[in-house]
């Protein structure tokens, strides 16, 4: 096996999806890239190059002196942000994923790995238990950029052969490194905001359910899904993949149990629509049975090990 290239490896899953990938395969294996220079702090167990995915003379650079057989292609704007600048998001989003599956076309690299999101689905979608195949009329550009993304995935390993691999990640959870950019991000911001006794003002309705995951969750996903022998992989578009679901004021119910003064306001804004658009909760079934998916974490226990590790 060559080396690992990460792409966006600064970001909120990519710190901890490269720290895992180092775990597995050893830190000499990995080379973590990030369009911000500052991010390298975070690698001193494996190498670091600086990369804007939209510069693609870089990243084939980059493939041949590390002699790279696998890309996690992780960089992208999300759902949030990325209806600030629409063009340049589908821009980003599409042309930096089209580069890599064009080297896999071009067999420079093996394997691929690249997250879609629960943002594919729309309002005409089934809002619960949402099955692999439906309506998918994604609203924001974020998600008509993961539709479309899919779709390219499958066209790659249809007509080329292209062994990429994806995820239809829910919203993320983490403690670790800070969310950015994305609707589901309140789920994150809420823990510290609970640990140092400030007010959590909610940019989402104290309704609105979404699907979301641990990051151990996540990250166990991830390797499950490219450790699964080729065979077993029967959906080249993206998996669904699910954990848990919960509301707000599910989640603030949660963490009053450790933090009983702690004080929450609602003040839904652009966000709360695109939240809507959403599924409440995803069926995962080909996952489990392709390649044995499970999750581990549920919210209370989710809750518990973040403040553990925040708070210890
Ligand atoms: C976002 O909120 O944009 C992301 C996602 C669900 O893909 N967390």
């Amino acid at each position: 096996m060559g080396k690992i290239l990460i792409t966006g490896a600064g970001g909120q899953l990519g710190s901890e999806l490269t720290a895992a990938l180092a775990d597995k395969f050893g830190g000499a294996t990995i080379i973590a890239t990030d369009i911000n220079e500052n991010a390298k702090d975070k690698f001193d167990y494996c190498t670091f190059e600086v990369l804007d995915v939209l510069d693609n003379n870089r990243l084939v650079e980059l493939i041949d002196k590390y002699e790279v057989s696998e890309v996690y292609h992780l960089a992208a704007i999300l759902s949030a942000v990325g209806e600030k600048n629409p063009l340049f998001t589908w821009k980003l989003n599409m042309d930096s994923l089209l580069n890599v599956l064009e080297l896999g076309k071009a067999g420079k690299i093996e394997k691929i790995y690249w997250p879609s999101s629960i943002a594919v689905f729309g309002k005409n979608t089934p809002a619960d238990n949402t099955p692999q195949d439906c309506v998918m009329d994604p609203t924001t550009v974020y998600g008509i950029s993961k539709l479309a993304g899919e779709r390219w995935c499958a066209y790659y390993f249809e007509k080329y052969g292209v062994d990429v691999r994806s995820l239809r990640y829910p919203g993320l959870i983490g403690y670790k490194s800070a969310a950015g950019g994305g609707t589901t991000d309140y789920a994150v911001d809420i823990f510290r905001a609970a640990i140092e006794g400030e007010e959590f003002e909610c940019f989402l309705a104290e309704d609105m359910y979404l699907p979301m995951m641990y990051m151990p969750d996540a990250i166990k996903a991830t390797l499950d899904l490219m450790q699964a022998p080729k065979e077993d992989i029967s959906i080249r578009s993206s998996y669904n993949v699910s954990a848990v679901s919960f509301s707000p004021k599910e989640i603030y119910s949660e963490l009053l149990k450790y933090y009983p003064d702690f004080k929450i306001k609602y003040n839904p804004d652009f966000r709360q629509e695109i939240a809507a658009s959403w599924p409440d909760s995803i069926d995962d079934t080909r996952a489990r049975l392709d390649w044995d998916w499970q999750h581990n974490y549920d919210m209370s226990k989710m809750a518990k090990d973040i403040l553990d590790h925040l708070t210890n």
